[in-house]
């Protein structure tokens, strides 16, 4: 059976105190409350290694939002797997379409990064999803096939049981629009359907395939009852205790 998760990307938002404070108050309720989905929060890459400590991971595990493509070297602001790995960090948030947008990654070098996350024991979240003129043009399907196997087959990854997808429509993120349940479940089935044909029923029945964008706490049962839905990836919404611990309770 595939795990139900709930991750907070914080994105480039709250100050340290406020970090750990959500933080901590979200390791509190999930303790007390012991929902159903497995809680992951991604705060930006300095307040990692105390939120590791500030949270207790059978409850709250924590998320890089970037993991670099290299080894290791001169690469000024990258943070490698390996380093990662060695705070204790086991998840990285891949390829998202910001990234994608203004940082220039493209589906060879988000490739490179999955191959980090895997070499070092890091479970990423992977992100994919059509723009809007993709979506206009009825070519979300193929979009989301060749950003899937772009990455994952050119790196001849083998055990593919730490992986977990995102599927973000980039039109739904941070905009208020979002995919109706019966849209993101359409394609969350498509997203598993390739996963079947490429690498095996095994493959497509483990993965956790997360709905992102403007997941909300008034969307977010609707969308999480979707078969092929295993949760979400939030971003405005997780800074908000209050409505993210309602979307944390909305799937089961
Ligand atoms: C999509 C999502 C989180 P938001 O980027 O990854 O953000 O929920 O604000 O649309």
């Amino acid at each position: 059976m595939r795990d139900k998760i709930v991750a907070g990307n914080w994105k480039m938002n709250l100050n340290f105190e406020d970090a750990i404070q959500l933080g901590t108050n979200l390791n509190a309720w999930v303790a007390d409350n012991q929902p159903d989905a497995q809680v992951i929060i991604s705060p930006s890459s300095i307040y990692l290694q105390v939120l590791l400590e500030a949270v207790d991971e059978q409850y709250v595990k924590v998320a890089s939002q970037d993991i670099s493509a290299h080894d290791k070297g001169a690469y000024t602001g990258d943070i490698s797997g390996e380093q990662l790995d060695s705070i204790g960090l086991d998840f990285a948030i891949i390829g998202h379409s910001e990234r994608r947008e203004y940082q220039g990654e493209t589906d060879a070098i988000i490739a490179e990064k999955l191959k980090q996350a895997f070499k070092n024991q890091i479970n990423p979240i992977f992100c994919i999803g059509e723009k809007l003129e993709e979506r206009e043009a009825e070519q979300h399907f193929e979009v989301v096939k060749s950003q899937l196997l772009n990455a994952l087959k050119s790196q001849n990854i083998e055990d593919l049981s730490r992986l977990i997808i995102a599927y973000e429509p980039v039109w739904a993120i941070g905009t208020g629009k979002t995919a109706s349940p019966e849209q993101a479940q359409e394609i969350h089935a498509y997203i598993r359907k390739v996963l079947n044909d490429e690498f095996g029923v095994e493959v497509a029945n483990e993965t956790s395939i997360l709905y992102g964008g403007s997941v909300n706490a008034q969307n977010a049962n609707d969308i999480f009852s979707q078969p092929d839905i295993d949760g979400g990836l939030v971003g405005g919404a997780s800074l908000k205790y209050e409505d993210f611990i309602q979307i944390i309770a909305a799937c089961k």
